[in-house]
């Protein structure tokens, strides 16, 4: 695409200006043609600075999903292979599913600017204002079913430690997959198999994360936070998103390598509540104890009057500092 041929040529030559005629030359196009879609990309959030003796220059790139920025900070080799990005979808993992029935390929990721229908666990529903990263990962691990539901743990992991690498924040993980802040929720993840595991092999890792907007954007209910409040400052979506396959896809590689065992530490290192008296709740039924570990399968680990007790599902209670129980 003409428009991304410029932003190329822009960008090898950086903070210096380019001719509009050389790059007319160079791209085989009039000078007008460059022009128009210079205007193009300045509208996308491009800051190109043009002056009538120099020609251009590439100062910012933009903080909003792009696929051309994108692409160039990524480092995987194959997650994000193939991107698909839409100003609005319903869900990115309805999209991806589709996607991945129609024969899409392992590391292909979906996003969305924002989304109309975002969905949480269990048909809960997902606030997916514009200025988050709302993102599907299509992947084909050469991993069993049993195996393949740690690729939630091993997402979390990678938020995590994204968050650490690029913002110098700890975030913790509430089991099994709540990233959250001072007992807010920051982000969430939605694993999702395709069809039948056996014959066709494919997950769809959703994940969700409030960045680029203020906390009045969400609904007053829920116990959420955004990046924006606790940095007072927008972020570059596409390093984050960036960022965050490059840590995905060295989970992915070792579980593929079954090092299930430092899966299990490294999600242990990053969780909130170990140690303390949380309460899971399973519909009616309320267990409390102490929170001791996980199992090397993800299930969660309970100390409680009877004994111990395993859970592979259900809703976790923090205890606050007052000593009362709270859900997200
Ligand atoms: C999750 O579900 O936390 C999984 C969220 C996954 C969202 C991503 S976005 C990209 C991809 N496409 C999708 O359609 N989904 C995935 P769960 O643990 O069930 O939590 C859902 C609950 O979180 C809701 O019932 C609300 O209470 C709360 N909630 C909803 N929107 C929120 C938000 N933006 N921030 C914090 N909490 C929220």
């Amino acid at each position: 695409m003409l428009r991304d041929d410029i932003l190329h040529f822009l960008a090898a030559h950086p903070e210096k200006y380019v001719s509009g005629e050389r790059i007319s030359q160079q791209l085989k196009v009039t000078r007008a043609a460059i022009w128009k879609q210079i205007q193009v990309l300045k509208e996308e959030g491009f800051e190109i600075e043009g002056q009538t003796k120099n020609g251009y220059c590439l100062l910012k790139t933009p903080f909003s999903l792009n696929e051309w920025v994108l692409k160039k900070a990524l480092t995987t080799s194959s997650l994000g292979s193939k991107i698909t990005l839409e100003d609005e979808l319903e869900s990115t993992n309805v999209r991806a599913k589709e996607l991945a029935r129609q024969g899409g390929v392992h590391g292909q990721v979906v996003l969305a600017r924002r989304q109309s229908s975002g969905r949480g666990r269990l048909q809960r529903q997902w606030e997916s204002p514009r200025g988050g990263l709302w993102m599907s990962v299509v992947l084909s691990p050469n991993l069993s079913l049993a195996d393949a539901s740690k690729l939630t743990l091993a997402a979390s992991v990678a938020i995590v430690d994204a968050f650490e690498e690029l913002f110098s924040l700890r975030i913790g993980i509430k089991w099994p997959n709540d990233l959250i802040f001072n007992g807010m929720k920051i982000a969430g993840i939605l694993g999702e198999v395709v069809g039948e595991w056996n014959t066709v092999q494919t997950l769809i890792l959703g994940i969700g994360i409030n960045v680029n907007f203020r906390r009045e954007q969400l609904s007053p209910l829920l116990n959420a936070t955004t990046l924006f409040e606790i940095l007072k400052d927008d972020v570059d979506l596409n390093i984050l998103a960036a960022t965050i396959l490059k840590h995905l896809d060295k989970q992915v590689i070792s579980l593929e390598n079954k090092e299930f065992e430092e899966l299990r530490v490294c999600w242990l290192e990053r969780a909130v509540g170990l140690g303390e008296e949380v309460r899971v709740l399973q519909r009616e039924q309320v267990t409390q104890g102490k929170f001791t570990g996980i199992t090397i399968d993800g299930a969660l680990l309970l100390d409680t009057e009877d004994g111990e007790k395993s859970f592979t599902a259900g809703e976790v209670q923090l205890r606050s500092k007052m000593g009362k129980y709270f859900s997200l």
